[in-house]
């Protein structure tokens, strides 16, 4: 009797786990959906996005109810032993789908990039940030480079005495690191090698299709080239992770044959840290299309599947005119940028690279490291953290950026021609740049859109 009592109790008990388990899993697919329904664009599919339950994948629910299941077993066995009471069976159950759950992260809604980033902006050593230059930069480019770092120097870094860090996928030559030495004696200076895995094929990558890409590419600017992939493969998933830069939060990337057209008389890398920006560049650009197919549908294929990363009020119209259908080609151009590192240290961002790197574009197609940033900054940041510096005079071949205030060129002393400033130009972004942060822009602009 009291063996088929207790049985009756358990079959009662089970009953009432598998309902409010079921409950569990329905509440938390609504509020989930809901709560990231605001941070994406109208467009995106919810049928698509994994979203067939609690935010979860359907093979991360598979974890999730297999381990929910192996819970209830064991309780099952426990009171069949007479030790656990009903209840604990049914919040066995329950907490062992929100443990498998929040163990992928999928639970996780606090994972913001900002709470990742936000550390680096309280600076306890009299506030000066943890920054440095950064130059990807060839052994013959050594004149080139030199030319950029006077200009940096000259302009910048004499006042503010940031490190410099040089990394290349060879050794540098001793003739090229005494010739730096001499040119910045009064900065640190690095000099770093890139591992082999990070200029190389992941085993994922078929070489053999990667070559034929490059035949079929040839007509198409770098499209023949090899070491330009790894560069922007590179750059866009990997110069954030060499030790060298393991010191600093901040980096401004320079390369060589660019100019600072104008003094910039303020720590930009104070600025940004007070401000609490994230990235800032000067130009902005459309992408060539056939270099990147595939990259628009395969970023939107992640944030579907992840939509924890999107973040509310994020820059999607600086990058998409129509909510995140089709990608407008704008980009910001990361010859030039002055960021946190902590952008791409983010397990969002790496997430996300790692996926474009699992699809191959780096390699089957020509994906820049640009576009790649741009795409990512723009939807991960809340688009108050991206910032435009108008008042920084810049060039990298062929294109300016020349402050359009009058009153900025000249007290910066800046010897570009503000006719030849790109922001309003026809190929340039400036303008979805402008519409997008819901930016004024300069009364003068159209004089310079010609
Ligand atoms: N060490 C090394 N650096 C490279 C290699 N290819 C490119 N770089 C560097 O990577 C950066 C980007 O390369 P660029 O050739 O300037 O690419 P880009 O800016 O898209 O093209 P350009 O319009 O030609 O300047 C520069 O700082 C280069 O010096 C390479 O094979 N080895
Ligand atoms: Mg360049």
């Amino acid at each position: 009797m009291a063996v088929f009592l207790s049985k009756r109790l358990l079959r009662f008990a089970l009953f009432v786990s598998v309902a409010l388990l079921t409950l569990v899993a329905l509440r938390n697919h609504s509020s989930t959906q809901d709560y990231v329904a605001e941070y994406l664009p109208a467009s995106f599919d919810f049928s698509l996005s994994g979203f067939t339950g609690g935010g979860n994948s359907p093979q991360q629910l598979d974890a999730a109810g297999k381990a929910a299941e192996q819970q209830r077993e064991a309780a099952e066995a426990a009171a069949e032993a007479g030790v656990a009471p009903e209840s604990d069976i049914v919040d066995a159950g329950a907490k062992a789908l929100q443990d498998a759950a929040s163990a992928e992260g999928t639970l996780d809604l606090s994972k913001d990039v900002m709470d990742f980033i936000k550390p680096s902006f309280t600076r306890t050593d009299g506030g000066r940030p943890k920054a440095c230059f950064v130059t990807l930069v060839r052994n013959n480019e050594l004149h080139d480079m030199v030319n950029s770092i006077r200009k940096v120097q000259k302009r910048f870094n004499e006042e503010f005495r940031y490190d410099w860090i040089f990394l290349n996928d060879v050794e540098f030559t001793q003739e090229f690191k005494d010739k730096i030495h001499e040119e910045i004696p009064n900065s640190v200076t690095k000099f770093g090698v890139i591992p082999h895995e990070h200029w190389s094929y992941p085993d994922y990558i078929d070489q053999t299709k990667a070559a034929q890409t490059r035949e079929k590419m040839a007509n198409i600017i770098y499209g023949a080239s090899e070491s330009y992939r790894h560069m922007c493969r590179f750059q866009s998933g990997f110069f954030w992770r060499h030790p060298l830069l393991d010191d600093y939060d901040w980096y401004w990337r320079v390369e060589p044959s660019i100019n600072l057209y104008c003094d910039i008389k303020y720590d930009v890398f104070k600025w940004m840290q007070d401000n609490e920006k994230v990235y800032g560049f000067t130009i902005s650009i459309h992408e060539y299309l056939s270099t990147i197919p595939t990259l628009w549908d395969t970023s939107m294929e992640f944030f579907k599947e992840n939509p924890e990363y999107v973040a509310k009020d994020n820059l999607m119209k600086f990058i998409s005119g129509d909510n995140g259908e089709h990608y407008n080609l704008c980009h910001f151009w990361s010859n030039f940028e002055i960021a946190n590192l902590n952008l791409w240290r983010s397990p969002a961002y790496k997430a996300y690279f790692d996926a474009l790197d699992h699809a191959g574009g780096f390699f089957y197609e020509r994906w820049g490291d640009a576009p790649v940033h741009s795409i990512a900054a723009s939807i991960i940041l809340p688009k108050d953290k991206i910032h435009y510096f108008s008042d920084i005079g810049y060039h990298h071949p062929p294109y300016d950026n020349c402050p359009l205030d009058d009153r900025v060129w000249t007290e910066n002393h800046c010897d570009c021609d503000q006719k030849n400033d790109f922001t309003f130009k026809g190929y340039s972004c400036g303008k979805e740049y402008y519409d997008a942060q819901g930016l004024k822009r300069p009364v003068n602009w159209e004089e310079y859109s010609h």
